[in-house]
């Protein structure tokens, strides 16, 4: 669909939204998104957000200079309206597609994108920092932060609030107020810009407080200071924006966000004024698409769907690794009432939203908090309770001394449920899962475990809910299950992997769900005479030393398979193990080298990084010369 045919066929740059009149922005603003709906349909993708900027997003463009002033978008999910305005309609069509144009703000594909985003609560600092470079250069180009309500319930935004206002510095925070993080948005924050918005009926009572404070006859100093302290106290209850200007941000707001007449008077309004500002908008998210409207947090990232029903187009046939993790969670939680359940703003995609329904009263979901997730859950754990804390690999890294300092010196027994650990597809380098073996194996105390299947998944929770050791952190990637029966959950034995095929010319060592392509492969190599054995090490910290070195001893050929960076992932722990042990033996390994993963779809991703079958097979032949160990077959 090229559509092309409208308002915007004469619009190639955000300079030529300047020529248009409020009606003609309006026609452009649908055409903006009946375009986005139809990409959306076809590729999948964030499309509630997206559809809650366009008036916003057309308001900045035709009241900033892109891309001398420079616009950060927080998390950037929500920016397919500002692509599709900066000169990228025509590739839009190839968004989130291997090479095609990214989800995500990313500058090398645009001079539009000023700051890569992708993790949430950045673009406060990030635009501080720009405002300051510019500030020392001398230059006046704006620069602007466009931040939603779930993003400023970040630790980082408050951090840049604070300095921000400390340094008088001219940037512009934009605050897009939807109500929604992924779900409803949680917090006092939260709750605090709800009044806001519902500003009238505050301001009427600030109106008859204030008339019936003014009418209390004299009847001495304490009353009169009783009166003015509660007046204080009132005004941050019914003055807009307060917590704002206490801040040092100079507040203007709210502003209905769909009405480009008036978001546009408000930013010229706010462009006049020195120092920090901040315009609170309010928009909806999911704006102008009935079922985006009536379900935002499904659509907030959505898969290819109909467009004339709003139903996905895959008909879901097998669960996937977050829905066992969270039925199983449930299973036990029912038996051990010390369990309880922590997620940082992705209760839906972390897969507890039925935990949360059974057990409220153990159930967190802390906002876009990881850090705070963390330490909250290792104090949970010193108090007695058994935390499971559920968050994707990529946003755990925001959280790395919150692991070291506050659980894995301890030793506190919390769960890590890592979820979308490995190659994760169309969202791309920013929401990669491929560091967390690196990060966390380096840390003592710290025990890491990957599952092949379902079954080992169940298991593996059982266990580590088990044990009294330490933290355990689980990690599982975003895929479908392998179809294998679920038995009834049982302990695993500590530390051991499982030898699933034996051979004596090539060993290879897999970690986590690689482990299956590795048995595919495995048929292939020995239809050419390579005899191997694999084995599903099942925990990546600590190695099953007395297997591993048996079958590489007996191989003398070591492949390890893993999906996270080379760099101090699984395979290095191998190979610091044969140090250990004294072994010189020759060792491939397969995984990520260096270098960030950029989108597509995971199973193109994983054969592109010779990760499937395929790929392990080609490497085993180039490794081996495609020939047995002399004198042993
Ligand atoms: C550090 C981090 N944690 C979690 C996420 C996942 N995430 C993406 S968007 C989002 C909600 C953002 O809400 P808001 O800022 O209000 O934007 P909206 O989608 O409502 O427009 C979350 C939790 C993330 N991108 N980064």
């Amino acid at each position: 669909m090229k559509l092309m045919s409208g308002i915007l066929k004469s619009i190639k740059l955000p300079d030529d939204l300047k020529n248009l009149d409020d009606g003609q922005m309006i026609e452009a603003a649908g055409e903006v998104r009946k375009y986005m709906i139809q990409t959306v349909a076809d590729n999948g993708g964030h499309l509630a957000a997206s559809l809650g900027v366009v008036e916003l997003t057309l308001a900045l463009h035709s009241t900033f200079n892109s891309p001398r002033d420079r616009i950060i978008w927080d998390v950037g999910h929500q920016s397919y309206p500002h692509k599709l305005l900066t000169g990228r309609w025509d590739q839009f069509q190839t968004l989130r597609q291997h090479e095609g144009l990214c989800g995500f703000p990313k500058p090398e594909e645009s001079e539009h994108d000023s700051f890569l985003t992708g993790h949430s609560s950045t673009s406060i600092s990030a635009a501080l920092g720009l405002a300051q470079a510019r500030d020392y250069n001398g230059d006046d180009y704006k620069v602007l932060a466009v931040i939603g309500d779930g993003a400023l319930t970040g630790g980082m935004s408050f951090e840049a609030l604070n300095h921000a206002g400390h340094l008088k510095a001219n940037v512009l925070v934009i605050l897009n107020d939807n109500k929604m993080s992924i779900s409803s948005n949680v917090g006092s924050m939260s709750a605090y810009l709800g009044r806001i918005r519902s500003d009238p009926k505050y301001s009427r009572l600030k109106k008859d407080f204030e008339s019936f404070v003014n009418r209390i006859p004299w009847i001495g100093k304490k009353a009169v200071d009783f009166a003015e302290r509660i007046k204080g106290g009132l005004k941050y209850l019914v003055m807009p924006g307060m917590i704002f200007e206490e801040l040092g941000f100079t507040y203007f707001g709210p502003v209905d966000g769909h009405n480009i007449t008036a978001v546009k008077r408000i930013l010229k309004q706010a462009d006049q004024m020195p120092g920090p500002v901040l315009v609170h908008v309010v928009t909806e998210k999911g704006k102008g698409y009935h079922y985006a409207e009536q379900s935002p947090e499904m659509f907030h990232g959505i898969g290819p769907f109909d467009l004339n029903n709003g139903k996905l187009l895959k008909n879901k046939k097998s669960a996937s690794y977050t829905e066992v993790f969270g039925n199983t969670l449930i299973n036990l939680s029912r038996k051990n009432p010390n369990i309880m359940a922590v997620t940082a703003a992705m209760t839906t995609g972390t897969g507890l939203t039925e935990f949360a329904k059974e057990f409220p009263d153990r159930f967190y979901d802390v906002g876009i908090a990881e850090q705070h997730a963390v330490t909250l859950s290792a104090a949970l754990a010193a108090g007695g309770m058994r935390p499971v804390v559920a968050i994707y690999s990529t946003f755990l890294q925001r959280a790395y001394d919150q692991i070291l300092h506050d659980t894995c010196i301890q030793s506190l027994p919390v769960v890590f449920a890592i979820d979308r650990a490995g190659i994760t597809g169309e969202d791309g380098e920013t929401h990669q899962g491929l560091f967390d073996i690196s990060y966390l194996r380096s840390l003592p105390n710290m025990s890491i475990m990957a599952p092949s299947n379902e079954n080992e998944l169940q298991n593996m929770l059982t266990t580590a809910l088990n044990q009294k050791i330490g933290p355990v952190a689980l990690r599982y990637p975003r895929d479908k299950v392998e179809g294998v029966e679920l038995g009834s959950p049982q302990c695993i034995p500590w530390g051991k992997g499982e030898l699933l095929r034996q051979g004596n010319d090539l060993l290879i060592l897999a970690a986590g769900t690689v482990v299956n392509s590795a048995l595919t492969a495995y048929e292939k190599l020995f239809w050419q005479g390579i005899k191997t054995a694999i084995i599903n090490v099942r925990f990546i910290k600590p190695l099953d030393e007395d297997l591993i070195i048996y079958w590489a001893q007996k191989c003398r050929r070591i492949i390890t398979i893993e999906e996270n960076v080379l760099a101090g992932g699984f395979g290095s722990g191998v190979m610091e193990l044969f140090e250990k042990h004294g072994l010189c033996l020759p060792i491939k390994r397969l995984g990520i080298d260096d270098q960030f993963v950029e989108h597509g779809k995971r199973s193109n991703m994983l054969a592109a990084y010779n990760l499937d079958s395929e790929g392990i097979y080609k490497e085993a032949m180039a490794f081996t010369g495609g020939k047995a160990v002399e004198g042993q077959s």
